[in-house]
């Protein structure tokens, strides 16, 4: 029998089946293990950015079901930087739970995640030293399949293959319900912050294209919000210098303007997301702006640190 099965000749047909139901459900059981999985799109190109907020849609669903509660949006690849390391050049959004949110308290455990400044500084790790992500693909922890290969980076938050990345952070003082102008955002904000974003990816090495990073809630993990400075002081953030830091040594710098010309363009572009997909933010909310640099891979133990001209400096020190 010279021909294949229908199945092998019309790998498409069957595979643009797939509901964003079914793959939220396979992102979940991916997380929960500590898994990676194939991109949806290499078995199925024809899935489009879309189809990729079903899923998200799905996704969000499922776990405010499970407890968990919405505590703002995130904007990613809203930086040249970022979207040429990754290959996607288009800014994606994504949901903030407040399971991501690392300033919860620790566990009993020995755990060292904390937010703030004045920390001593331990000495230099070379292995970080001006190490980027788009020379990094991460491996799975050598120990992957040997009991739970994922490492901690929150109270509650297990990664496969954590990366963090500097960010910008608004809160709302205002409900962000319709599409905004640029004016507008900064009435919309009450108070800015330095945060940073711990990214963690479903596909190896961060392999994804579009479709596959948006289903997967744009690889939010956790983040983290600093002190916040009220709007009306937060200075000239589009100008603002920022750099990022692991203990004591500097691994990227950028300017505020990385960030879609200027940050508060976060805002905007965010309302416009929103507006499309017919949802809101309520007043509270927190929304990240999207990295400023490269991620880099997050280390247990390193203390990272971002400071951004005009907001005040934030640390993070990774589990161990
Ligand atoms: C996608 C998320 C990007 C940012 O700030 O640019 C992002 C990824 O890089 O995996 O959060
Ligand atoms: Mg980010």
């Amino acid at each position: 029998m010279a021909f294949p099965s229908a199945s092998v000749a019309f790998p498409s047909a069957s595979a643009a089946f797939l509901s964003a139901s079914a793959a939220a459900e396979a992102l979940a059981e991916a997380r929960a293990a500590g898994r990676t999985r194939p991109p949806f799109t290499d078995s199925d190109p024809l899935l489009d950015e879309q189809w990729g907020y079903r899923v998200q849609d799905v996704d969000r669903a499922a776990r405010l079901a499970a407890g968990e509660r919405q505590v703002g949006a995130k904007l990613g690849l809203t930086s040249r930087a970022k979207q040429v390391t990754m290959g996607v050049h288009q800014p994606v959004a994504g949901f903030l739970t407040d399971a991501m949110d690392l300033s919860a308290p620790p566990d009993p455990r020995p755990d060292t995640a904390q937010a703030g400044t004045g920390r001593s500084e331990p000495p230099v790790n070379p292995d970080h030293v001006g190490r980027s992500a788009d020379t990094v693909v991460d491996d799975p922890p050598a120990d992957a399949g040997r009991g739970d290969p994922r490492v901690k980076i929150g109270r509650t938050v297990r990664a496969v293959q954590p990366r963090i990345e500097p960010e910008i952070a608004f809160r709302l003082g205002r409900a962000l319900d319709h599409p905004i102008t640029a004016l507008e955002a900064r009435g919309i904000a009450d108070a800015v912050s330095v945060a940073v974003e711990v990214i963690d990816s479903r596909f190896a090495g961060f392999g994804f294209r579009l479709p596959d990073v948006v289903a997967d809630n744009t690889s939010a993990a956790g983040f983290l919000t600093g002190e916040w400075v009220p709007t009306t002081n937060a200075g000239d953030l589009a100008a603002a210098h920022c750099v990022f830091s692991a203990d004591g040594t500097t691994l990227l710098e950028a300017t505020g303007d990385a960030v879609l010309g200027d940050p508060w363009l976060a805002l905007v572009h965010l309302s416009e997301h929103l507006h499309r997909q017919g949802q809101s933010l309520p007043a509270g909310s927190v929304v990240l702006a999207g990295a400023l640099t490269d991620a880099v891979p997050l280390r247990p133990g390193v203390t990272y640190r971002v400071e951004i001209d005009g907001l005040v400096a934030l640390t993070y020190t990774a589990p161990s």
